[in-house]
């Protein structure tokens, strides 16, 4: 009998796909390059399900029943090419190959492009929740074509997590539109924790906590709207301790944090498209300013106000959540706004709606809070931005004063909290009656003669700055 479904590439992440796979039932080819892995797979969890093991691509394909699908996990870049090309010629038209790696979604669209010329279904995936959601059932976000997801969306939605009820798997658009969504994900995934970290680092050094008693605070904070797995392992991490010294385990980790990429592209593509998303910006720019140890080192001796230390805020930790859900809600107004673009700049007409919805289950960012985003686009699927929402709105208002004590304490104090600082700031600025950008056009006008617009007329306007200062229409 022949597999439903292949898998090549079984490092931690295509096994633990593979496995979820058959345990769903669904018969499984698998492959790997080194033979030893595919058969490691087998003798370890072979009772899961019905695994068809190849040593030889020939075989792998071999294995699979008409029309193929042939999921790729291996690492994204030159290892996910050499492996396209390995198998492409094997395969027929109408069949599919799924790269559930994460794939720039550039290079998914030059994929896609050149394989679609081949007859051959080329499916760029998002897949999040690590190797449990791998395994357990993750959040998938696949492109490609809508034909190729009548063929694969019963099995992507049957391993996907679930949320009541619903499977947190869809199609996102053409091409490249998953592993898009799956990099803005990302992206919103390191705002999200740097808006906890900053949180931490306020409790620590503004209201003079310990960790394992912003642990409890957090604890707290995960029974009510800010309900997330990421708060649900802050608190973890934040009350674990380090067996070798006693110490609380977030003093004895180097405080050097390191990404591998997609939170940057997310920026660099928000760049391309003209999104602001300067939420998602400060916490890549955050862990890239907490690497720099030699500046860190050098810097260290300026000068700064005296710590509060052991100096209790009464009522600190209030506002602190509401500083976050604010931050939060701008966070995620940023990356949405910029899936909107992407998905305008690319044709991809993605719903943004059901981004949310199969963000509920499965991935890192998964939270109570993704139910009201999905709500948000319900009441109005063409929303410019997420903060005029009625609840978000209503959030916002509610949080104003204590969103600014919080950003005005930790300047008080030293506490650097770039996520709450650019989030309140990109609020400001968009519900600002007027922003001071036509300064900014009067300087340029004045030394490049690059003419500014008028409020009162149509047209473009230069002023002869070195002459006598009258206005000409450009
Ligand atoms: P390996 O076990 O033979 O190293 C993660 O690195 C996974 O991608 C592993 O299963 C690895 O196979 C596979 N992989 C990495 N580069 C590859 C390549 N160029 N061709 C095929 N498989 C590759």
């Amino acid at each position: 009998d022949k597999a439903r479904i292949g898998v090549t590439g079984l490092a931690t992440m295509g096994r633990n796909l593979a496995r979820n796979l058959a345990r769903h039932g669904h018969p499984v080819a698998v492959h790997n390059r080194t033979p030893s892995r595919t058969k490691a797979l087998v003798e370890e969890f072979g009772d899961e399900g019905t695994f068809l093991p190849a040593e030889s691509a020939e075989r792998f394909v071999a294995s699979l029943e008409r029309p193929r699908r042939l999921v790729i996990m291996v690492k994204a870049g030159p290892a996910t090419d050499a492996v396209i090309e390995e198998f492409a010629p094997l395969l027929e038209p109408g069949d599919m190959i799924v790269d559930g790696g994460n794939a720039h979604f550039a290079d998914t669209r030059r994929r896609e492009a050149d394989l679609r010329e081949r007859g051959i279904h080329f499916v760029g995936t998002g897949i999040s929740g690590g190797e449990e959601g791998a395994l357990h059932g993750p959040s998938i976000m696949p492109g490609g074509s809508a034909e190729s997801y009548e063929s694969l969306g019963p099995l992507l939605e049957d391993i996907s997590a679930h949320v009541d009820g619903t499977p947190c798997a869809t199609h996102v658009g053409p091409d490249g539109a998953g592993h898009f969504v799956k990099m803005v994900h990302n992206g919103i995934e390191y705002a999200d924790m740097q808006l906890i970290a900053e949180s931490y680092d306020l409790l620590r050094h503004a209201a003079g906590l310990a960790p394992a008693e912003i642990a409890a605070v957090f604890r707290e904070w995960n029974t009510g709207r800010l309900e997330s797995y990421l708060i649900e392992i802050t608190a973890e991490v934040l009350a674990h301790t380090d067996a070798a010294t006693g110490r609380p385990f977030v003093d004895v980790v180097l405080d050097q944090a390191e990404q591998k990429g997609t939170g940057r592209w997310t920026v660099q593509s928000a760049l391309d498209l003209g999104v602001p998303v300067g939420g998602i910006a400060e916490a890549v720019f955050a862990r890239s300013v907490s690497g720099h140890a030699d500046l860190r080192e050098a810097a260290r001796g300026l000068p700064g106000p005296a710590r509060a230390g052991a100096e209790t805020l009464p009522g600190v930790p209030d506002a602190i959540e509401k500083a976050l859900y604010a931050s939060k809600i701008v966070a995620y107004a940023q990356g949405f706004h910029e899936i909107q673009a992407g998905s305008a700049e690319y044709g991809w007409n993605i719903d943004a709606g059901a981004m949310a919805t199969i963000w509920r289950g499965g991935c890192i960012i998964r939270a109570r809070f993704l139910d009201r985003i999905r709500a948000a686009y319900e009441a109005d699927p063409h929303t410019p931005t997420l903060l005029t929402d009625a609840h978000f709105a209503e959030a916002l208002g509610d949080a104003q004063e204590a969103w600014r004590n919080v950003i005005a304490i930790a300047a008080k104090h030293g506490v650097p909290v770039p996520g709450f600082s650019a989030a309140l700031a990109y609020y400001d600025s968009l519900r600002a009656e007027r922003l001071p950008a036509a300064l900014t056009q009067g300087q340029r006008d004045f030394f490049g003669a690059h003419t500014y617009r008028r409020v009162d007329r149509e047209g473009a306007f230069h002023t002869l700055w070195g002459g006598d200062r009258s206005e000409i229409t450009s």
